[in-house]
């Protein structure tokens, strides 16, 4: 990890630049793979299969008895710890629920706002190595409570063809009955087209690398909604002398080892701190079983000493972290002084992988600056929000000449004709 002590303003933005992504020789892979799966349906996902997941499928959808009885599979523990996740999840999101707005704005002009959940939705969960169950319930559970109709969730087989039992048994606990063996840019691809088995979609959501990612941004070309433009994983502990070493070090990791390309920074008012915890890094390091992944985002990532809070704080804001742990003693302020971030962790006892996992917040989460101006996933992103309104013949009587004399000015004529013509019709009849 490289340290940047009181590093310029100006030097910032190049200093903490994300690692680059070549999107550009990435597209040029993902589109014929897009292409041939809207050409050939199952047939081009089975045949992808094969090619990079190294299984051979019989049926794309996995079989409803196999979800229903995925918690032979499950250990005991795990299981109860996804019900815990699971309901905290589901309290958290459920309070997002907007109510409907009406409103009478003037005499007989009523205006009303609902919110209408999108009826098709794919759910993106990667698999591999590291089989994101966790995923299922972040993205199932706001699915489930916005009333989406259709819910379709994809994910790659493992070596032997199958979706690893905890996935499909966190789908099991939310009510997903379609689950469809495919991963990476052809899983997209088909969440956008449809396929003889897969039913197309509105939107898309989920993480994955950087193929998915590519997939999903090209589906967005294409009219499909996505959930927002994901990329590695990152966070940013802002730590002073009242965090404990050990703590951050093992928060800094626990980001690290998601992938090579994830980002890690830390920034502390002295070097002195920056020491301890690096000390603590490499101690922690050696114990991680994914040490090479972990070592690899080390490298992409850095410490920064700023002496005061103000100007750590404009640093904290300009980066925009996925994660931000605040770890200082006067948290409020720092707490207070943030604009930009997916999702703050605040004190020495919230370490990231809480929200990750259980604590009730969602962990898809916008990365790579984009928390400037993106949220994360809530029960919003299941919903789009449709506006009404009533305006009775009064009401015209009283809004119309508004409306005409802007639409004059705007000359568009049949724009004010549209309420003249209502206006003038009793008068005719009397
Ligand atoms: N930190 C990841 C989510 C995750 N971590 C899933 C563990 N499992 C992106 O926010
Ligand atoms: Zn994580």
């Amino acid at each position: 990890m490289k340290i940047l002590v009181n590093p310029s303003k100006k030097s910032w933005k190049k200093e903490l630049a994300r690692p680059v992504q070549k999107t550009k020789d990435i597209e040029k892979i993902v589109k014929p793979i897009m292409k041939k799966v809207k050409r050939q349906g199952d047939k081009a996902l089975r045949k992808f299969a094969f090619e990079y997941d190294h299984v051979e499928i019989e049926s794309i959808v996995v079989d409803p008895s196999e979800i229903e009885n995925s918690g032979k599979h499950v250990d005991k523990t795990l299981k109860s710890a996804i019900k815990t996740a699971k309901s905290n999840i589901e309290k958290f999101h459920k309070l997002q629920e907007t109510p409907d707005l009406s409103t009478e704005i003037m005499d007989g002009v009523t205006c009303m706002r609902r919110s209408v959940a999108i009826q098709k939705v794919g759910l993106y969960v990667p698999g591999g190595t590291a089989p994101l169950f966790s995923t299922v319930l972040m993205l199932g559970i706001p699915a489930k409570l916005a009333g989406c109709q259709e819910i379709v969730l994809c994910t790659p087989p493992g070596p032997k063809g199958q979706v690893h039992p905890a996935i499909l048994y966190a789908a099991k606990l939310i009510g997903i009955t379609k689950v469809i063996k495919a991963g990476g840019a052809q899983a997209i691809a088909a969440l956008a087209y449809g396929t003889e088995s897969v039913p197309n979609v509105d939107k898309i959501f989920g993480p994955g690398n950087q193929y998915v990612t590519a997939a999903k941004q090209l589906a967005a070309k294409k009219g499909v909604a996505i959930d927002m433009p994901a990329g590695p994983s990152e966070v940013l502990v802002y730590a002073d002398k009242t965090a404990i070493p050990a703590f951050v070090a093992a928060d800094l990791l626990s980001q690290a080892e998601h992938g090579a390309d994830s980002q890690v920074v830390l920034v502390c008012p002295s070097e002195t701190i920056v020491n301890k915890v690096m000390e603590q890094v490499d101690q922690q390091l050696k114990e991680l079983p994914r040490q090479k992944t972990a070592e690899k985002a080390l490298k992409n990532s850095l410490a920064v000493v700023i002496d005061k809070m103000e100007t750590a704080l404009e640093l904290i804001n300009e980066y925009a972290p996925e994660h931000l742990i605040i770890n200082v003693e006067n948290e409020d302020k720092a707490v207070a002084g943030i604009v930009n971030a997916g999702s703050v962790f605040i004190g020495n006892y919230t370490p990231e992988s809480a929200g990750d996992y259980a604590s009730g917040t969602n962990h898809t989460l916008p990365t790579n600056g984009y928390a400037r101006s993106f949220s994360g996933v809530s029960l919003d992103s299941f919903v789009k929000k449709i506006t009404y309104q009533k305006i009775t013949e009064q009401g015209l009587k009283e809004l119309g000449p508004v409306i005409e004399v802007m639409a004059e000015n705007e000359q568009l004529m049949a724009h004010k004709q549209a309420v003249s013509i209502r206006l003038n019709y009793r008068k005719k009849d009397k």
